[in-house]
């Protein structure tokens, strides 16, 4: 009887197993494959919306495209995202303009210290932003999307409450928060945020200048148990695409491509803006980690130093043939509008 019943529950596993060889394929296979880099690990925000990006423009052309994703940097890393893409290492890689400052000076002008007040403010500025100028700095791609993190705060290991506090404090940052940092007096650090796990293990850091969600997806909660509130700046990120792959895609295929651009930059931006808290809650019960909030008098004197930033950089910007004042002026604008 016992036999009987092994044999019989055998049967059963190899006509399920058999019948798992045979199941049928997706309905439409895919006639389109393309590629998407990210840099940072899979559980980031960066990830996320690319997981979301993917889902919804294979739901959108009814299958006829498959996105292979490629996080944690496997295909292409920070700092050399927007040149393989144009050299066609991936079709399509998300960047943060700010880790370039330089090359990307026209959205990076989105960085300068204008207080957004969170990141779907941000974003939407900065989609509108793009579509106003579509600067040269993209001209060699394709850009399907935008967005930027929440606004980015101090995590250090040690209490920051006045400037006082952190005066030549090494501190991580990119691109034009770096500028930010300098000003407030610390020394700021500059590297992508994949490298700030290591440099705050070895001590060569003793912080991170960034939006929150950090504190849970990095795990700095563990080594930085302060966070004081500045909400001073944004960085762009940017999604762009090889143009000699977008030119080969059919008109049907781009159009539900360029119809997402706006759509996926809002939802990146809620997306950011209820994942922080809960990254910080986690931050909170696990680490107990401390939340400074700067007086009133002591912001005040903390953003009086970060005026010059932006003065400084309408002259470069003046200097180099760029329309400095309009441009910004027009983030301004767009930040009010959006805010409101
Ligand atoms: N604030 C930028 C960009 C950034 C914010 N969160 C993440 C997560 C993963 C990668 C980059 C970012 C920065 O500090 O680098």
């Amino acid at each position: 009887m016992r036999r009987n019943m092994g044999f019989l529950l055998s049967g059963i596993f190899f006509a399920i197993w058999v019948a798992g060889l045979w199941a049928p394929g997706p309905a439409v296979s895919a006639s389109i494959e393309l590629t998407y880099a990210c840099f940072p690990p899979a559980q980031t925000f960066p990830c996320v919306q690319m997981e979301r990006w993917k889902k919804e423009v294979e739901k959108r052309t009814g299958g006829k495209v498959a996105i292979k994703t490629f996080p944690g940097g496997t295909l292409l890393g920070a700092k050399n995202m927007m040149d393989g893409v144009i050299a066609g290492v991936a079709d399509i890689g998300n960047l943060v303009a700010a880790y370039q400052p330089g090359r990307f000076m026209v959205t990076n002008a989105t960085s300068l210290p204008f207080n957004f007040p969170n990141s779907t403010v941000a974003s939407r500025v900065l989609w509108e932003f793009y579509l106003k100028y579509k600067p040269k700095e993209f001209e060699e791609v394709k850009v399907l999307t935008m967005f930027a993190n929440p606004p980015a705060n101090i995590m250090s290991k040690k209490p920051i409450k006045s400037l006082e506090d952190i005066k030549n404090y090494n501190l991580r940052a990119s691109g034009g928060a770096a500028q930010i940092l300098k000003a407030w007096g610390a020394n700021p650090v500059g590297m992508p945020m994949p490298a700030t796990v290591e440099a705050l293990q070895k001590g060569v850091v003793q912080g991170l200048f960034s939006s929150l969600e950090v504190m849970k997806d990095f795990k700095f909660a563990e080594t930085c148990r302060y966070v004081t509130i500045t909400n001073a700046v944004i960085y762009p990120f940017v999604t762009v695409m090889n143009k000699s792959k977008w030119n080969s895609l059919p008109k049907d295929v781009q159009k539900v491509l360029d119809d997402l651009a706006a759509e996926h930059s809002e939802w990146t931006g809620n997306y950011n803006d209820d994942y922080w808290k809960e990254a910080m809650e986690w931050s909170k019960k696990n680490y107990n980690v401390e939340v400074i909030e700067l007086s009133k008098q002591e912001l005040a004197k903390w953003n009086k130093l970060l005026e010059p930033i932006t003065q400084k950089w309408i002259e470069k910007a003046n200097a180099k043939g760029l329309p400095g004042n309009q441009i910004v002026n027009d983030i301004k604008a767009l930040a009010g509008k959006y805010s409101k």
